[in-house]
């Protein structure tokens, strides 16, 4: 068992810390990392945020490049997009940026391919910890005034066209601004959204040739991602008025904890910076409000969604929902029902069948499954955000449970994208670790926490 305080000097870490910084090496395309050797050839939005962190402590300029090559796709109107396409990537993914159709969208930058649809905000707590990590940040000022503008200019694009209602709660309009793309909590929304099968244009799944079906989202799920891609695309993205008559609105509690606690980054890069945020302490205010007065869920002690179409919340049990700890949200008794929560049988399982925290679908969900992508396994970039989550709400504890079930995971099945999450796997079953393998965002975060 890895346990909490693992030194460097150990030869397992040691060997560990090699393995991940190969990793990354290998994921390295043109100015930054790639997500996955083959089934994700292109820059993703989040994954970026993670993996720079991965460079910190080795390599400071690479960990600045993975945010500049990938603001480098920040349209006009400040939303940050969830993949930024390399024309020199020899991979093939879908949906590529011919299906995405972004090009001529006059937001969009012109010599930089993008998706339409945007991610959850973590560049502003991630810039934070790289101010923490830099080795000269004299140097490193301009760089990180320039990154904190575009940032802003980002949280103002949530707030400007997520939020019609002023609320504090940004809105997401595809499972894929989630960042966990196939929840049970998105079939409950799909299921009130009526199609005729015909307005789901052709197209042909490129993931199935790297990952077996079963570990992959269903075609139902599919069908539906393209649907609602194929709104955007038809209405050339245009927001706010592609978004009012349009049925997949959701203020789900993670996107809306990590804008929150980007937004307390800002403040505090702004203020090292002698920059105004008067803006941002707003938001920063009504963002950890509007979490506790709408999307707590006293019956079950976590955080839910709520679906602003069908005006209604959406009762799941996620490792997303436990996220308002990242920005400071709940109150002490908040925070000790969702602690027990993660103790109880929903999350650890039972001592005959245990499981590894933290499962990104709870256990006892009706939509659960231990192997199929974010229906139930774990994954490393939950837990490490919800260590931090922990640490701050002060249960070291428990924090460090989520950073040691994580890295035994890593430990045992090598640098996986997600693992199932039952410490016994079924008899015959050799590894617990799905998806990709050679994972980046794996291998950045486990160097993170090893602080190498
Ligand atoms: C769609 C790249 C991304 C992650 C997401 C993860 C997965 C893409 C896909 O891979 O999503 O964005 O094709 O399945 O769900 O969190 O950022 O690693």
């Amino acid at each position: 068992m890895v346990n909490s305080d693992l030194s460097l000097e150990e030869p397992e870490t040691k060997h560990l810390v090699v393995a991940a910084k190969k990793v990354l090496r290998n994921n390295i395309l043109g100015t930054f990392t790639k997500p996955a050797p083959t089934l994700y050839p292109h820059q993703w939005n989040w994954d970026a945020g993670f993996i720079a962190l991965g460079y910190a402590r080795s390599d400071f300029r690479q960990a600045c490049n993975e945010l500049t090559s990938l603001f480098r796709g920040q349209w006009s109107n400040g939303m940050l997009p969830q993949i930024v396409f390399s024309p020199e990537s020899r991979g093939k993914y879908f949906p590529g940026y011919r299906f995405w159709n972004t090009q001529g969208v006059p937001e969009k930058p012109r010599n930089t391919r993008t998706s339409g649809i945007t991610m959850p905000p973590v560049h502003g707590f991630i810039l934070n910890r790289l101010l923490q990590l830099a080795p000269d940040t004299k140097v490193y000022r301009p760089y990180f005034r320039r990154m904190f503008k575009r940032i802003l200019l980002l949280h103002r694009y949530c707030y400007n066209f997520r939020d019609p209602e002023r609320e504090g709660l940004a809105f997401i309009c595809h499972p894929w601004e989630s960042g966990m793309d196939n929840l049970p909590a998105w079939e409950d929304v799909f299921t009130r959204i009526n199609f005729d099968p015909s307005e789901v244009p052709p197209y042909e799944r490129l993931d199935l040739e790297h990952v077996d079906a079963p570990y992959r989202p269903r075609k139902q799920s599919y069908d539906r991602y393209i649907y609602l891609v194929n709104r955007l695309r038809e209405q050339r993205y245009r927001e706010p008025e592609t978004l009012k008559n349009y049925p997949f609105q959701v203020q789900e509690p993670m996107f809306n904890a990590i804008l929150s606690y980007s937004n307390e980054a800002l403040l505090e890069l702004g203020q090292w910076l002698g920059l105004d945020t008067g803006e941002v302490s707003e938001w920063e205010t009504q963002t950890k409000r509007a979490l506790n007065s709408k999307l707590w869920d006293k019956q079950q002690g976590i955080y839910v969604s709520y679906d602003r179409v069908h005006q209604r919340h959406i009762p799941v049990a996620t490792a997303g929902g436990l996220m308002p700890l990242l920005c400071g949200a709940p109150n002490a008794e908040q925070t000790a029902r969702m602690i027990s929560l993660l103790e109880s049988a929903r999350f650890a399982g039972t001592s005959e069948n245990p499981a590894w925290l933290c499962a990104s679908t709870a256990l006892d969900e009706p939509g659960f499954d231990p192997c199929r992508y974010w229906r139930g396994p774990v994954w490393i970039n939950m837990n490490w955000l919800l260590y931090h989550g922990m640490q701050r709400s002060g249960h070291p504890a428990m924090a460090a449970r989520l950073r040691s079930d994580a890295l035994e995971l890593v430990r045992r099945y090598g640098f996986w994208e997600y693992y199932n999450p039952w410490k016994n796997l079924p008899p015959g079953e050799t590894t617990g670790g799905y998806g990709s393998n050679n994972f980046s965002w794996t291998a950045a975060l486990t160097l993170d926490w090893l602080g190498a």
